[in-house]
């Protein structure tokens, strides 16, 4: 015959113990995988936020200048003469040390711009302060919330020139 009482009290006092030591141990082991995820989407939105920075970047042209100067060189990298903001720059060096801290639901999202000239050996490219070179190394760095952060590097090259601004 089957045993149908109900928990006694000590029963319910212990498995009630049991639940309120074990709770918080599953709560921090909850936080504790939860964290790499947020880092983890962080990093996507960082990867993101790079890409369409670097996009907005290689729609320029390569240089302010159509062709090399006549000393054979292009011209000083950052930007030219009358462009106070991103939205008159036309050449992809002008981003050369933009920042910005984005706001709104970005709020936390870091962007900077790096461009130097560079040289090209074979498939390694090193920067190089030559205005010569027919290359400029980009690297947008994007820095998030949770400690995420994303790197993108292109290469512009003169045919950035045959592009419309
Ligand atoms: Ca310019």
């Amino acid at each position: 015959m089957k045993d149908r009482r109900g928990l006694t009290l000590v029963e319910l006092v212990v498995a009630i113990t049991i639940m309120g030591l074990s709770v918080p141990v599953l709560l921090t082991l909850f936080a504790f995988v939860a964290k790499p995820s947020a880092q983890t989407d962080s990093i996507i939105r960082c990867t993101e936020l790079a890409h369409a920075l670097m996009d907005q970047v290689t729609s320029k042209w390569y240089d302010e200048l159509t062709a090399k100067d006549v000393n054979g060189d292009w011209s000083v990298i950052g930007p030219d003469t009358g462009e106070t903001g991103s939205s008159l720059y036309d050449d992809v060096d002008d981003y050369n040390g933009f920042s910005e801290a984005l706001t709104g639901n970005l709020a936390g999202f870091t962007r900077t711009v790096v461009v130097q000239y560079a040289a090209v050996s074979g498939m390694v490219v090193v920067a190089d302060t030559s205005r010569t070179n027919n290359y400029k190394l980009i690297t947008v760095t994007v820095t998030g919330p949770g400690g995420g952060s994303a790197q993108v590097v292109n290469l512009a090259t003169t045919a950035n020139n045959q592009q419309a601004t």
